[in-house]
């Protein structure tokens, strides 16, 4: 396992999509768990490789081929990560985006991929979804939990503005919101008046069961 999950993350952070392709591909040859290798594996190069992006030592093109190396091998993952997909009743109805001027969707997809496997009903919208087109499709929709992914500290400011947008339109208490994303923080959302936050897959998921049992 160890093994698998280093030759995961070096993928990712060489940006070798090839690399992340035969190793995702061997890993479920072996039955491992796959939210374990997306986790602990891929995500875990992607964050070194934000790390040295930050510190000069990675640049652009770089990040976007680890993006796309990750993205391989999520993609390669998510079916098998589906299929185990407990046998549930509905847990609820979970809408889910990234915010205006954020194209990042990586952790948002993973997000996503995870509470479907937990028998959420989950509709994803998207990348870069301006405050209003969430409200009107929590209008439309419904859902029971609306999820706002920032990955950026000049955008999560979004996640506050959707917060009022839906406060103004009188929507807020007919939802639950929750945040999530590289710069956001449990004191961020509590700061915004969100009802949740999830660091990672898991946690979102856990906090996504909690706000529905009450
Ligand atoms: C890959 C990447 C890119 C790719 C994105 C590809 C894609 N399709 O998503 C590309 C190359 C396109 C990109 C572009 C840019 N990026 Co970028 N990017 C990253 C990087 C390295 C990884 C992000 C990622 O996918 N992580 C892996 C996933 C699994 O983690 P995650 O997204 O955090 O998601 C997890 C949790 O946060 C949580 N979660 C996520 N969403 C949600 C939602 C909810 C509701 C919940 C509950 C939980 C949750 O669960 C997820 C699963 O575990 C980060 C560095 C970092 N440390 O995050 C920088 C980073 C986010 N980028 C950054 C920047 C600056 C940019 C650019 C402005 C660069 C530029 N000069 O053009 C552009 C912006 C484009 C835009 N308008 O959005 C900065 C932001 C700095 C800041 N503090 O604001 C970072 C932090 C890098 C850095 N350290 O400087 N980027």
């Amino acid at each position: 396992m160890d093994d698998i999950l280093e030759r995961l993350s070096t993928s990712v952070i060489e940006g070798n999509s090839e690399a992340a392709r035969s190793a995702a591909t061997e890993a479920l040859a072996l039955h491992l768990d796959p939210l374990v290798l997306i986790e602990k594996g891929l995500a875990r190069g992607l964050k070194e490789v934000g790390r040295r992006f930050e510190c000069g030592e990675m640049f652009l093109m770089q990040l976007i081929l680890s993006g796309e190396a990750m993205k391989t091998g999520v993609e390669l993952l998510k079916p098998e990560m589906l299929r185990q997909k407990k046998q549930l009743a509905a847990s609820g109805k979970f809408l889910i985006g990234t915010v205006e001027g954020d194209i990042h969707d990586i952790g948002k997809s993973i997000v996503a991929a995870m509470l479907t496997a937990e028998g959420f009903d989950v509709v994803d919208m998207g990348v870069d979804i301006p405050d209003k087109v969430f409200v009107e499709k929590t209008k439309e929709l419904q859902p029971n939990i609306l999820g706002l992914s920032a990955l950026m500290t000049t955008t999560r400011t979004k996640q506050m503005d959707v917060i009022e947008a839906l406060r103004q339109a009188g929507n807020r208490n007919a939802v639950k919101v929750m945040v999530g994303g590289a710069t956001v923080t449990p004191e961020w959302a509590q700061q915004i008046g969100a009802d949740g936050y999830g660091e990672d897959a898991i946690e979102a998921t856990k906090k996504a069961r909690q706000l529905m049992s009450g």
